[in-house]
């Protein structure tokens, strides 16, 4: 990591953003809330996640506090109609977009409450850790209401969904050992230690050829989601983009004179 720190404290501002060397650090900042996205929140990820700083290869976002997030401000729900109420969830899903297909792969690191719309933000996010603190729910179902942050589209894909309408129909609630067990975490580490593996693992991935982090983030989805013979060839496209890619070619030349890591080192 080079020092090319730079801490933007934005007094007030609900997500706070720091720049260290080539890592995004983006805390939700609203903890006598318990983080709780109102509108100015996610328009906040939407700006930041708009324009990522030239030189960052991958961001973490994660939250001040003893919880990540207790989902959508609902002091903000009370009186909107229903045209406003379309409008609104396609605001959501137009930022967590942005923060699922912007410029650089995003880590999430989930301790405390991880509920409703905040679940719905860690879900689109590329890599989930958690520490033993966490707990997931999707409170929804208890108020009436549902999700409309692009949950139904991207937790069926972390957990299935007969798992997803399980929580929704019984408001149940996940542990963090279950969590990491069905899918919602990648990683899970002792309390408070989430941001320090999710550091490590953000270093790990900026390291990455640029072509294979936006092949995952960008190409991946769209193969998961397409039919099987588009998918393939899909997959043959990126794979021969990314092969004749001069930082591929040169990792490949490294590897067979002996010079590259092996697996797992
Ligand atoms: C809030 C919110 C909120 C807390 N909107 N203000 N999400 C929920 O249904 C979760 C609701 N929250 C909770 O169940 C609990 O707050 C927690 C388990 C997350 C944390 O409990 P605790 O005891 O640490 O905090 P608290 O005392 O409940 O809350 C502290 C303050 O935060 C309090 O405000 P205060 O002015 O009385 O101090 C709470 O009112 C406030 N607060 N959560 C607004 N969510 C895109 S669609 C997504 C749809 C959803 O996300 S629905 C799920 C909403």
């Amino acid at each position: 990591m080079s020092t090319n720190n730079r801490e933007v404290h934005q007094t007030a501002l609900p997500v706070q953003t720091e720049v260290r060397g080539e890592l995004l650090l983006v805390r939700l900042s609203r903890p006598e809330k318990r983080n709780a996205m109102n509108d100015a929140t996610v328009l906040a990820i939407d700006a930041i996640f708009s324009d990522v700083p030239e030189g960052v290869k991958c961001a973490i976002i994660y939250g001040e506090g003893n919880h990540f997030s207790a989902g959508l401000d609902l002091s903000e729900l009370t009186d909107r109609d229903t045209v406003n109420g379309i409008h609104h969830s396609r605001m959501w899903h137009r930022v967590l977009d942005k923060v699922q297909f912007g410029t650089v792969p995003v880590i999430a690191v989930l301790h405390g409450a991880c509920v409703g719309g905040g679940l719905e933000l860690a879900s689109a996010c590329h890599i989930r850790v958690s520490d033993s603190s966490a707990f997931y729910a999707l409170p929804e179902g208890q108020r009436g209401i549902f999700v409309g942050g692009g949950g139904s589209v991207r937790l069926p894909k972390l957990i299935g969904m007969v798992r997803m309408a399980d929580m929704m129909l019984t408001g149940r609630m996940i542990t963090a050992d279950e969590g990491n067990t069905i899918g919602i975490s990648q990683y899970l580490t002792p309390e408070g230690k989430g941001l320090e593996k999710a550091i490590e693992l953000a270093t790990k991935i900026s390291g990455n050829a640029s072509i294979t982090n936006y092949a995952v983030m960008h190409v991946l989805p769209r193969i998961v989601d397409a039919s099987q013979d588009q998918a393939l060839m899909m997959e043959s496209l990126i794979a021969a983009i990314a092969q004749n890619t001069p930082e591929a070619k040169e990792r490949l030349k490294l590897f067979l004179e002996g010079k590259a890591k092996k697996v797992g080192e």
